[in-house]
């Protein structure tokens, strides 16, 4: 007999409702898109389509593993958390609290454990030894948005269903389904805008699928849009493009930036000519409602907050912030409105040895390297990991890889021994998707649509297994030092979040008893500590029953019994007020120091446009970073690590398609299998990160024989984006050389 459930796809930021088929012994034997759920309404791809190969890959590990010096062998749960108590508290006595480091990888953000109880890990620690995937990706749009709005996580999303207009650079959601914008059939409203009358153009170093599917592509020299974005500006305010945006500083200080920044200026640097760009901001002011979107190649580069920072310019200027059709603020469910922030800083530490600004409370991924291998007070000894895989996804990550091995101590959650884990002293295993209760806490604020969803557990956890949240909070409890139980943890927050709510004027439950509340919580039918800590959020948010202030409002048992397929909240509302927070109350429009670093785009006028070869990444639709090559159907057809090039330049190299080429840079080498196509452009060379997967120690079969090249050998880890700490993927320098014919 088989049995169907339903939960939202954990794998992409798409957030698509799954409808799963299961079998007596509970393992997932089909999965569908749920018709029924509002946002996907059935939408699925080749990844959430074989989630259940990757919950039942027998690779996952079932149970904890402990480092012996010939392999990792299984350990008890109790034995494996005692290690790592022990472990850490000896490195904390010798050395101090910042000998403790964390790293938190991607998939913590698409879980519920993660953003509960991450945070609960790094203060236990007490530790500025703070590291995340975050600065590998978006770090500079959340500096972007704390300097402009006050809030780092007050990111606009381009409004899909209702605009005009989008702009779009830098990303490529055919193949990765959408970032900071969670939208299920990311393809499908892309034609539906060209559907009624509007226009999507792209701009990219590659004609990407999404680049095929748009109006117009340009190409773009990589690490050239800041440029690009700047002479939009220029041009907005040169013709009286520009509206007259109310409630923002800095209008004039901006004005008087852009003044030398014409687009006849940097047509040379960036490949675009003048005519096109003046064309493009007209274009831009003149639709009804635009939005322009910057993604993963606008951040990921030497310019990563230039470019988040001038998009969202761009988006005042032209009046399309905070207005349908535009770039707007989502209102995630579980968010309370009420909140009082401070105004946004970085830099309140910085890193020990290359003096990195902190940023959102973490140090750059790109330094972790130096700050576990220098010698001195402060230098790193232990690591936990969660969730991450920077062995593979760092910049320079051979040299990471290779400080990882000289730790005292290194502890990881994670279901696989990867490139990452196999240093881990300790390894704990998260249970299947199956087993582990969803809802996005990290995503839903960056959806087209109002929207929640949540998911139980298809299948019960096995006696004695514990819940990624479990793990977590016992991690925590440990990291701590204290003696208590991992539910002390869980009290203490329910207990500090319902005290302030009380305290806050415009809180649902402003005056009300806290041990009142904590009363209603308990008796809410929520099955966990966990799930008590999500209704709690749930209805003091935005939606919410406000713990009776609104009886037909959002509870976590609402959510689950009367919504399984999950509940659409409505189109984005405009809501600018209630998100922006920064120290004068308005939009800041031209930070000082994102105007003291456009002198460094001044200095890349003065030279020559450098004429070397560059290298850019690059996504296919059926993986995902490092951790989904060991799924048979994933790593077949087009899902390969070849290097595209050129036809001219793959030709000028005497290189023909299969022919190895080696790729090289400061920081190192790789050879990587050519693919020459005409899609490239000249000078400009991409290859797929999250390969590698040809190292001794690690356990998955399948990734070993589709092993591919880790891009990450050549990238480097001292180039970053100075204001937010990121590192740079794409417009890395490198030579190239012909290495003769493929290797069988
Ligand atoms: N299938 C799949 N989906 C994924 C992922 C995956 O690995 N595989 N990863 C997930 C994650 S973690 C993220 S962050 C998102 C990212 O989502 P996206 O931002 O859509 O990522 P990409 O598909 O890499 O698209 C980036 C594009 O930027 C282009 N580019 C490179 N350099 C430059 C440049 O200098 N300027 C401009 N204008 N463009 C440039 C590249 O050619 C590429 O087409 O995807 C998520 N979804
Ligand atoms: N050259 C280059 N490098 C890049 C990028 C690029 O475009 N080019 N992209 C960057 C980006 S955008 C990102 S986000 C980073 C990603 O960087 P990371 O987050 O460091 O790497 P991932 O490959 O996502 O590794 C995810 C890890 O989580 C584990 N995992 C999977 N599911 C779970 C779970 O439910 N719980 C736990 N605890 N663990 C789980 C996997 O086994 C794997 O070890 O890579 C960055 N690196
Ligand atoms: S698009 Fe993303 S969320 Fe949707 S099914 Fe594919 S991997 Fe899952
Ligand atoms: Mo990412």
């Amino acid at each position: 007999m088989s049995r169907t459930a339903y939960r939202t796809c954990p794998l992409c930021e798409a957030l698509c409702g799954l409808e799963l088929t299961l079998d007596d012994g509970g393992a997932v034997t089909g999965v569908r898109g749920d018709r029924s759920d509002p946002l996907s309404k059935g939408f699925i791809c080749p990844k959430g389509a074989t989630l259940g190969r990757l919950d039942g890959d027998p690779d996952r590990l079932a149970e904890p593993l402990r480092r012996t010096p010939d392999a990792h062998v299984p350990a008890g749960w109790d034995e494996a958390f005692d290690l790592v108590k022990a472990e850490i508290g000896k490195v904390v006595a010798r050395y101090g609290k910042d000998a403790v480091a964390v790293y938190i990888g991607n998939p913590t953000a698409h879980s519920i454990a993660g953003p509960l109880y991450g945070a609960a890990i790094i203060k236990a620690l007490g530790t500025r030894n703070v590291y995340t995937a975050s600065t590998a990706d978006q770090m500079p749009k959340h500096v972007s948005s704390g300097f402009l709005f006050g809030d780092p996580f007050a990111i606009p999303v381009p409004d899909l269903d209702r605009t005009d207009h989008l702009l779009m650079l830098g990303a490529n959601p055919l193949e990765s389904n959408g970032s900071l914008c969670s939208a299920p059939d990311f393809p499908g409203r892309l034609k539906a805008i060209r559907a009624r009358g509007g226009k999507v153009t792209v701009i990219d170093p590659r004609r990407t699928r999404t680049a095929a599917l748009a109006d117009e592509h340009l190409f773009i020299r990589p690490g050239t849009d800041a440029y690009l974005l700047a002479a939009l500006v220029h041009t907005l305010f040169a013709e009286e493009l520009a509206g007259s945006p109310g409630n923002v500083n800095g209008l004039d200080d901006l004005r008087a930036l852009v003044r030398d920044l014409a687009p006849e200026r940097v047509a040379a640097v960036t490949g675009i000519e003048a005519a096109d760009i003046r064309r493009l901001a007209r274009e831009l002011a003149a639709a009804p409602t635009a939005a322009v979107y910057g993604r993963i190649g606008t951040c990921t580069q030497a310019f990563g907050t230039l470019n988040s920072w001038l998009v969202d310019v761009l988006n005042v200027l032209t009046g399309n912030l905070d207005r349908p059709g535009g770039a707007m603020f989502p209102r995630p469910a579980h968010m309370p409105v009420y909140r009082t922030k401070r105004p946004y800083q970085t830099g309140r530490w910085h890193s020990r040895v290359r003096g990195l600004p902190e940023v959102n409370g973490e140090l750059p991924v790109a330094t972790l390297a130096d700050e576990i291998e220098t010698p001195g007070e402060g230098q790193i000894r232990a690591l936990i990991t969660i969730g991450g895989n920077p062995a593979l996804s760092a910049p320079n990550a051979a040299r990471l890889d290779a400080a990882l091995a000289g730790l005292d101590f290194m502890v990881s959650v994670d279901p696989y021994l990867n490139e990452t884990t196999r240093h881990a002293t300790v390894v704990l295993p998260p249970p299947r998707p199956a087993q582990t209760p969803h809802y996005d806490l990290a995503l839903l604020g960056f959806a087209v649509r109002d929207y929640a969803r949540y998911s139980p557990p298809a299948v019960p956890l096995p006696e004695g297994r514990p819940s990624e949240a479990a793990i977590l909070a016992r991690l925590a409890v440990a990291a701590s030092g204290l003696d208590a139980g991992p539910e002390a943890l869980d009290e203490m927050i329910i207990a500090s979040t319902l005290a302030k709510a009380a305290a806050a004027p415009g809180s649902p439950v402003h005056g009300r008893e806290p041990a009142d509340l904590r009363k209603l919580l308990a008796e809410g039918g929520a099955a966990t500590l966990t799930e008590q800590r999500l209704d709690m959020m749930l209805r003091l948010g935005p939606y919410g029953e406000g713990f009776g202030a609104d009886p037909a409002g959002l509870t976590l048992a609402r959510l689950r019994d009367e919504h399984p397929h999950g509940v659409d909240l409505g189109a984005l509302k405009p809501r600018l007020a209630e998100v922006l927070c920064t120290a004068s109350g308005r939009i800041e429009l031209c930070p000082p120091a994102f105007a003291a670093d456009a002198d460094r785009l001044r200095a890349g006028l003065a030279g020559p446009a450098a004429p070397g070869t560059v290298l850019i990444g690059r996504r296919h639709l059926r993986s995902n970073n490092s951790w989904l090559h060991n799924v048979p159907e994933l790593v077949r057809g087009s899902n390969t690590c070849t290097l595209q090039l050129n036809p001219a330049d793959a030709a000028a190299l005497g290189v023909a398609a299969g022919d190895l080429v080696r790729v090289t840079s400061r920081a190192g080498a790789l050879e990587a299998v050519a693919e020459p196509t005409d899609a490239i452009m000249p000078g400009v060379v991409s290859l797929p990160h999250g390969w590698g997967h040809d190292r001794p120690g690690t356990r998955a079969g399948v990734a070993r024989r589709n092993a591919g090249v880790n891009v990450n050998a050549v990238t480097d880890e001292r180039e970053i984006d100075p204001l937010s700490g990121n590192a740079v993927f794409n417009g890395v320098p490198v030579t190239l050389e012909a290495a003769g014919p493929a290797r069988v």
